[in-house]
């Protein structure tokens, strides 16, 4: 397709594809769109690769997927040459390995920096999506893919009354900044929430703040990640494994290296029961969620019983007996939220320079210009952090003004809740793909693993588009209107369905998200894949051509 690169409003530069975004996805989505020999251009926000380890920066930031299995896995060369330095590395080392794959598959070529798409229309007449951005430029594209992800482009802020008088240090987690080190030494500190990323700095501050004072609305089971560093003669096997290791992530449920006891917790005897927990929670990484008997994961008897063994950790874990039960979660089983992976966690409240506020008790009433008042009283701060995660899922896309045939918006379809093919199509938007969409596998998966599903799938469906001589591709009404039904009925049989989280799309500090909403796709990475392999074998039944 013709290409002008200038790009100023009123004289579009026309490519085959757009992609949004320039994270790990967008990344192979560029390169494999190249392979095909299409002309691509990819938008991206922020100033580099990397997406969210190069947009977070917040400290204790790691990864809880296995770093080698977090690689990419379709470029040997880059495979063999690479030395991961942790088994759960860091951001400063995941964002120099994007930058590495960047550099090495020459990518930023086609990548626009500091960039963001505003809006995107369809144009029915040419079949053409056609793209604003913040720096005021306008591109058309045949095909439209959002590689957005579903958390760092969406940040949420807590609704709490007077979070703008506050006269010390205060920082969203996600716009960390990056051109000065923040000291904690000598401060009195709160951190406000307790997700994975609330654990991750509450660890890591507590190594060295003054005093530290985490506020925990809903307490979240959490387990040792394990974390330690890899010695070169590892990562040599490793090397020489990647192919078996990747091909047992293909096999299972959210693609770790983990394997699942096909056995049923509870037909086993007590002794073999609590061994098998005992093992996976002294492994590395989600052991104790993946690695567990099989009905753990969905039925809430066996769930009870993996629960009260975390119980019995934090209980022993945590010194202060009435901190220990305020951090022991009372209304959901184990792993039915995101299971946050620590390193020393529980251990951090044991310190003298740490305590914990329990906002069930106490909520958070307001901040105020010294500190945050609760229902018994004020506390005084020199910094607040806001670990209080994002308008997730939906969020990334909700915020880009994306339009379809008769100028409809997404946000408006979606109102209700998305409504999608595999969460990548969504009838109305031609020739518009979102990998890792809502209710796709990638939302409960070692994501690099669901993301290379999808847009190998993106691709040969763009490359089967153009042989066929079609312009277009749309998924039909009964098509994503069957599998939504299929995902949302499926999701009652599971844990999580039924538990307040981002999972299931509840955000109390976003009106409208009380009620809940499944996000995830429940039945596991390898249905998701053979969904998507049985519809391109068929000749994708659930799309049209024109
Ligand atoms: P999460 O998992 O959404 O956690 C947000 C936390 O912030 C959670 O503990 C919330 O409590 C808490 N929160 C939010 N608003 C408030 C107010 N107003 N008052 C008190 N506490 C509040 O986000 P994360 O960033 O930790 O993790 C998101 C994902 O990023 C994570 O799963 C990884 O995959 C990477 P609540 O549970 O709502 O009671």
């Amino acid at each position: 397709m013709e290409t002008d690169q200038s790009g100023k409003r009123g004289h579009a530069p026309t490519f085959d594809a757009i992609i949004i975004g320039a994270g790990l996805a967008g990344m192979q989505q560029l390169h494999l769109l190249r392979g095909l020999g299409l002309s691509v251009r990819v938008y991206e926000a922020s100033d580099d690769v990397g997406g969210t380890w190069n947009i977070s920066r917040y400290p204790g930031l790691r990864l809880d997927s296995e770093s080698h299995t977090y690689a990419y896995a379709f470029d040997d060369e880059i495979l063999q040459e690479w030395n991961w330095t942790e088994r759960f590395v860091g951001q400063a080392e995941l964002s120099r390995y994007f930058r590495h794959v960047a550099d090495k598959l020459d990518l930023r070529r086609d990548i626009v920096f500091d960039t963001r798409v505003e809006r995107a229309s369809f144009d029915e007449a040419r079949d053409l999506w056609v793209v604003d951005t913040s720096d005021g430029a306008r591109a058309e594209a045949r095909f439209l893919i959002s590689c957005i992800g579903a958390l760092v482009a969406a940040p949420q802020m807590p609704r709490i009354a007077g979070i703008e008088s506050f006269a010390g240090e205060a920082y969203h987690t996600n716009a960390w900044p990056r051109d000065r080190e923040v000291s904690f030494a000598g401060k009195r500190v709160a951190v406000i929430g307790t997700g994975a990323t609330g654990v991750q700095i509450v660890q890591e501050v507590s190594k060295t703040a003054g005093h530290l004072t985490v506020f925990q609305r809903t307490p979240n089971w959490c387990a040792p990640l394990g974390n330690g560093p890899i010695s070169q003669a590892e990562m040599d096997k490793i090397k020489a494994n990647y192919k078996d290791i990747f091909a047992r992530c293909k096999a299972t449920y959210a693609q770790f290296d983990h394997q699942i006891d096909f056995r049923s917790a509870l037909e086993v005897s007590e002794e073999e029961r609590e061994a098998l927990f005992e093992q996976r929670y002294n492994e590395p990484g989600f052991s104790i969620f993946l690695g567990v008997f099989i009905d753990c994961l969905f039925d809430p008897r066996a769930n009870a019983l993996l629960s009260d063994f975390a119980a019995r950790k934090i209980r022993q874990r945590v010194h202060d007996p009435k901190t220990a039960e305020v951090l022991i979660p009372k209304d959901h089983g184990f792993g039915s939220r995101r299971l946050p992976l620590e390193t020393n966690y529980y251990e951090a409240y044991n310190r003298d320079n740490v305590s914990l506020i329990d906002c069930r008790a106490t909520p958070i009433e307001e901040i105020t210009p010294g500190g945050i008042r609760t229902s018994e009283c004020e506390h005084p701060f020199d910094m607040i952090i806001y670990a209080t995660g994002f308008d997730a899922v939906v969020g990334p896309l909700a915020r880009i003004d994306l339009r379809g045939i008769g100028g409809r918006a997404l946000k408006d379809k979606w109102a209700d809740g998305p409504v999608s093919w595999m969460g990548m199509h969504t009838n109305g938007f031609p020739n518009l793909l979102i990998v890792g969409g809502p209710n796709s596998s990638a939302t409960l998966c070692n994501v690099p693993r669901c993301i290379e599903d999808m847009v190998g799938w993106t691709t040969q469906l763009i490359a089967h588009t153009q042989t066929s001589g079609h312009r277009r591709f749309e998924v039909t009404e009964a098509a994503e209107q069957g599998w939504t039904d299929a995902v949302l009925t499926a999701a009652e049989q599971t844990l999580a369905g039924h538990v307040d989280s981002w999972f299931t799309g509840v955000n109390s500090n976003i009106d409208g998200r009380q009620k809940r909403r499944f996000l995830l796709y429940p039945a596991g990475a390898v249905a998701y894949r053979e969904e998507l392999e049985a519809s391109a074998a068929h000749t994708y039944p659930q799309l049209t051509f024109a």
